[in-house]
This record gives structure tokens, sequence and C-alpha cells, in this order.
């Protein structure tokens, strides 16, 4: 046995161990939903021959090729009895792609797929690709919306200037995708960007295809424009969105306010369209993206109807750090034929969690939880209500 093939034998005994190892759950929650100790999936999930030659003649020191730089923002389904979920990899040349990998329960074991997903191009292609947010249409088909990024050509010398604009793939079995035009709206950046799962009909009865939206004035800033907007389009196959509606606004003093931007494509249930969405604000150790929810009205889903205040999710830990520190971003999130909810959500730009709650805490969350009543002196008497009425609940017991 060569060094090489020793080598390879302990890569491959490592990456099993740790793709197999059971998770477990973290302390105490909130009893909004529950965090689990170790990450999903990390880039050591990576198959080993998606990064090695394995053959020893052409790879004597068994030295990873094509490294993975970090693996995150996943988009998730249901599919075929497993939990599904589409990763953004990033390999250390900083580009991405998209990967499925499946797990058996929702919170370990997940595998990828032989294979990455080979994304068909269109006449401009893309530079980068991320984020991508699965819907099951009623129209029959699913759907991936992600961002495409690509040079902005009309600052030839700016080597950082890009454009992000949405990309659009469909699929019937998750293997073979069909590529879409982009997206096209009256706004000169646009990033996560979500396809709403039903059909909304126009005054004529004709169906429509809902985007929510999130439109922005620079790459990173989104200046004048922001929010999550909602817009139609009649045709999925030539996407145009003539106007957009904000959903739900950036505001000062918030954890959105600097920017916000819809994750996954909406829940339905009978009290309303579920919503998780990130929001991010700007400190002096740079931004602090959190996650929230919201919902809106079953028939009208660009109508906000409960609002809890602050955020659903923050960064912990060691979640806190990472290529991009502070950040949590949630793309996908899972409701299994048990009505409990799996959030997956990335930290800091590098790993993918998942945390679990279930339809009916997540519906009491967002209809109990008071709003951001947005100055200090509102917050101390929200906090007063609260101990008073514990005191009167606490008088009663006695
Ligand atoms: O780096 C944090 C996140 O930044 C972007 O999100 P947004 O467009 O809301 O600023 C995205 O690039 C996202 O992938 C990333 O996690």
């Amino acid at each position: 046995m060569t060094n090489a093939d020793e080598r390879l034998g302990r890569l491959r005994a490592e990456h099993e161990a740790l793709v197999t190892r059971a998770n477990v759950p973290a302390a105490t929650g909130n009893g909004i939903y529950h965090r689990w100790q170790h990450p999903v999936i990390t880039a050591a999930h990576v198959p080993l021959d998606w990064r090695y030659d394995f053959d020893p003649a052409a790879n004597p020191f068994m030295q990873e090729r094509l490294g993975i730089n970090a693996t995150f923002n996943a988009g998730a389904m249901a599919w075929q009895g497993k939990y599904l979920v589409v990763v953004r990899v990033e390999g250390d040349d900083r580009k991405s792609f998209f990967a499925i990998a499946e797990s058996p329960n929702g919170i370990d074991n997940f595998r990828f797929w032989k294979r990455p997903v080979v994304l068909p191009q269109t006449d401009e292609p893309d530079t980068n690709v991320y984020d991508m947010r699965l819907t099951q249409h009623e129209d029959g088909w699913i759907y991936g919306l992600f961002c495409t990024e690509r040079k902005d050509l009309s600052l030839p010398n700016d080597t950082s200037a890009a454009t992000a604009q949405c990309g659009i793939a469909r699929t019937k079995d998750l293997v073979t995708w069909e590529r879409l035009p982009d997206l096209k709206t009256n706004s000169g950046q646009q990033r996560n960007v979500v396809l709403h799962p039903e059909f909304v009909r126009d005054a004529t009865g004709a169906a429509q295809y809902a985007l929510y939206t999130r439109p922005q004035d620079g790459f990173i800033s989104v200046g004048g424009g922001g929010g999550i907007g909602w817009g139609l389009t009649r045709d999925i196959t030539n996407p145009v969105i003539e106007s957009e509606v904000i959903v739900d606004t950036k505001v000062y003093h918030t954890i959105k306010e600097v920017k916000n931007g819809q994750g996954p494509a909406p829940i339905k249930t009978a009290e309303g369209w579920l919503h998780l969405a990130h929001g991010v604000r700007n400190t002096a150790a740079g931004l602090r993206y959190v996650l929230y929810m919201f919902v809106t009205d079953l028939n009208e889903p660009w109508r906000v109807t409960h609002a809890p205040g602050g955020h659903l999710i923050a960064p912990q830990g060691e979640e806190r750090v990472g290529d991009v520190s502070n950040v949590c971003f949630s793309n996908g999130w899972i409701v299994n034929d048990k009505d409990e909810v799996f959030i997956y959500y990335a930290s800091s730009d590098t790993r993918l969690h998942v945390a679990n709650s279930s339809l009916a805490r997540l519906v009491d969350y967002c209809k109990n939880t008071p709003s951001d009543p947005l100055t200090s002196a509102a917050c101390v008497d929200q906090r007063l209500d609260l101990i008073a009425r514990n005191e009167a609940w606490v008088a009663r017991q006695s």
C-alpha cells in the first residue's frame, strides 16, 4: 500500500464518521424552536471524489485538488420521504454552485447526491450563482430561483463592480434542470427573489405568477430601494415584473434597519402565510444578519397581518464566526407530515444548521409575540405589562 492509499483510507473513514454522526439537541430552547449541537452540513461533508484525485499515480501525496471553502444558504423541500437541501457550495476559488444533499430525518446523516447540479446557462453566462429558493408551484414544476451575479461592465476598471439578478431554473426530478430567462424588473439589482407557490388571479381570473423581490440600488447597499417586494408576471418563461409593491419595509432602529430579504417560499396555514426573512443592521463590527418572521393574509399575500418584534434566530456562539461573521441566513424550510417545521439556516456564510419547531409553535409565536413598538419607552411599557400580568397570575395561584 502506498502512502497515498493509506491517506485515502483515513480520509474515507473520517468522512464517513462525520456524515453518519448523530446530531444532539442543544440545551433547553425558548419554546419556539430547538437548536441542534452540530451543523448539518459543513465543507467537510462534501464528497471526497469532488475534491481529491484518487489515483495515486496522479496524486502521490493525496492532496486536495479542488478544495471546498463553505457550504451554506440552502433551499429545502421534502422529496420522496426524505429531507432534501440544495446547498450553496463554495469552492476555494470563491465560485458557488448548487448541490443536493438528503437526510432521512432532517437533523443528521445528510449525504450529497453523486454529482452537483448542472445548471444550464443563458446567453449571458453567470459568473457566480447562489442562494437557491425551491418552490413546488401549483403549475406542477419545482422552481429554483437564485442569484446570478455578473461583472458590471459599465464599470470596467472596478474589479468589484457586480450586478445581481434573479436566475430561474425549473425541474420535475431535481436532476435535469431547464433554465428560463432571468427575471426582468425595473430594479438595477435584485437578490432574494422567491416564487410564491400559488397562482394569483387577476380581475379577469387569469393566472399570474407572484414573486417576492428585493429591489436594490447597489450590489451590497439597497440604497433608496429595499424592503421585501411583491410583483406579478403572467408568463414564467418570459418573466417580467412591471411594478413592485413593498410587503415588508426596512425600518429605522430595528433588526431590519439597513435591509431585509425574503427567506424561503412562505408556508400556507389556516392563519395565513408564514414568512421567514432576514433583517440586517449595521454595527461598528460590520453588518449583522438575523432571521425574523411575519404573517401575510391568505388571500392577499402581500398584506402583513402579524409581525412579531425582534429576531427569531440570531447568530450564537460559534455561529457568530465565519467568512462573513455575525450572519444568520435562511432560504429553506420543510414542513413534514406531522406539521413539524425544519428551519435550515446558515451561520456566517460558512456552514448549515437546523432548528426544528412546529406549525403550531410558529403560528403561536407570530400571533402572540408583541410587535416592535419602535421606542425604548414603549419597550419598557411592554415589559411592565408582562410583569404585571405575571404578578397577577402568581397571585391567583396562591
Ligand atoms: O453575507 C451575508 C449575505 O449577504 C447577501 O444577502 P443580502 O442580499 O440580503 O445582503 C447574500 O449574498 C447572502 O448570500 C449572504 O449570506
